[in-house]
This record gives structure tokens, sequence and C-alpha cells, in this order.
């Protein structure tokens, strides 16, 4: 066998090898695709292995996802990348951390896009709402008030739920004195000063800093001793007016 015989088999072999490797990815070996398509009269829906099971079909895509692409349980298609980081996310809830050991009473609230205060769920002294649905299509009641008791330690811990850029979704945790006007109080918060007015401090009992998506930000302090309705805002460019809000309800 000649040395150019030799290069001849070496290149059908390469070329047989790509063709076996090109049939392979075709048939899904190196990129398997998580969902089915199901028929629905005309047309197709395309549903991941992992369907949340209380999803109507119709809220699945007729579409496939594009490449860097997939289907959530929920029939949302986004990028795949943009999924795992808010896996994460549901992960780092608090929830689903072990608890600071200093037995301080934690109240973990999150702040959507939708410009509310949220809790995981109604707890002891805390009076949830309506469910507001975040961004990762996951419901959360609306945080209305919170109880406790004169001179209790509270630890608030503010997480933010958003995808938006942190100039656009940030949301801070203000607890205001008794009598203090809180419209007054949020008009002079803005951008320049970090949403916390200069020279107002004896109107504040409380606050956080700025916690943008994907951030916690947490204050510990002592409920005031005088009993009454305290009220507490979000700071942040128009979140107040949008409901950001609520009242810390003291009472022995
Ligand atoms: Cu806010």
């Amino acid at each position: 066998m000649t040395s150019k015989n030799n290069l001849k088999y070496l290149f059908l072999l390469a070329v047989l090898i790509a063709a076996g490797f090109a049939l392979a990815d075709s048939l899904g070996f190196f990129n398997p695709k998580p969902y089915t398509a199901v028929n629905h009269g005309s047309h197709n829906h395309y549903v991941p292995d992992n369907r949340d099971p209380g999803v109507g079909i119709n809220r699945f895509p007729m579409e496939k996802p594009g490449p860097g692409e997939m289907i959530t349980p929920t029939g949302q298609i986004v990028k795949k990348a943009e999924w795992a980081r808010q896996q994460k996310t549901v992960s780092e809830r608090p929830e689903n951390q072990p608890t600071a050991g200093d037995n301080i009473r934690t109240i973990d609230i999150i702040g959507t896009d939708q410009m509310k205060f949220v809790v995981d769920k109604e707890g002891e002294r805390i009076d949830a709402g309506d469910a507001i649905k975040t961004f990762n299509d996951k419901s959360y009641p609306m945080l209305n008030h919170i109880q406790a008791k004169p001179g209790e330690q509270l630890r608030i811990r503010l997480r933010t739920l958003s995808q938006l850029k942190p100039e656009m979704m940030a949301h801070n945790w203000v607890l205001l004195d008794q009598r203090v006007d809180a419209q007054g109080f949020v008009n002079a918060a803005n951008r320049e000063n970090d949403y916390i007015p200069p020279g107002r401090e004896k109107e504040i009992i409380a606050n956080t800093g700025l916690a943008a998506g994907g951030e916690t930000i947490e204050i510990t302090f002592s409920v005031p001793e005088e009993p009454g309705q305290y009220e507490y805002v979000c700071s942040f460019m128009a979140h107040f007016a949008a409901g950001m809000r609520g009242q810390l309800i003291v009472q022995s």
C-alpha cells in the first residue's frame, strides 16, 4: 500500500467519523432536548419534561426554544443561563438557608418589580394579603403589617427579586417614626442621596441600604417602646406611590 493510499483511507475514515457525529447530533445525542411536541389541533405546543402539572397546555409555546434557550416548567422560553441564575436565586432564599444562631426574630421580606413588599408566607405576627407574581413566575403574598412588641429586637432581611438594572429597580426598607410625613420623606429621597434624605435622621427608626436584583440586605434594630403604628416604606423613586409600604404595629 502506498503512502498516498494510506492518506486516502485516513481521509475516508475522517469523513465517516464526521458523518457519524453529524448523525448522532441530529438524533440528539449531544444536545438532548428535554421537551416534547404535543399536538393540539392544528398546531403543536412544546412542553418540557419537567412541566408544572398545574399549568395548562395552552400556556406552553408553539415554537421551539432557540439556541441557548429552554422552556421553563410553566411554559416560558428563557435563556438557559438566566434560568440557572434564577434557580440559584431560589436556592439562596432565606427559607433555604440556615437561620442566624442569635435568636433574633428575623423577618424575610422580598421586594418585587411590581414595587411591593412580599413574604414567602404568612406567619405569626406577619399579616400578608393578595398574591403577587414575580418575574420568575412565583407567587408571594403581599406583606401588609408586621406586629411587634415594644423594645423587641427585630431583624429585617430584605431581598430584591428582579432582572432589571440597579438604577431601574432597587429597594430599601425604611421604618419611620410615628407622625412623620411619609410622603414628604419619600419626596425628598432621590438618587443623589441614595434615597435617604439628609438631615432627617430623627424621622427614621431603622433603615436598610438599597438592594438591587439578587441582593439581600438586612438591618437589626430595637422596636420603639411607644405602642402605635409606624409606617415603613421603600423610598426608591415612585415605589411608595406604587404601594411599597406597610405598618409596623407595636403593641404589648
Ligand atoms: Cu422599592
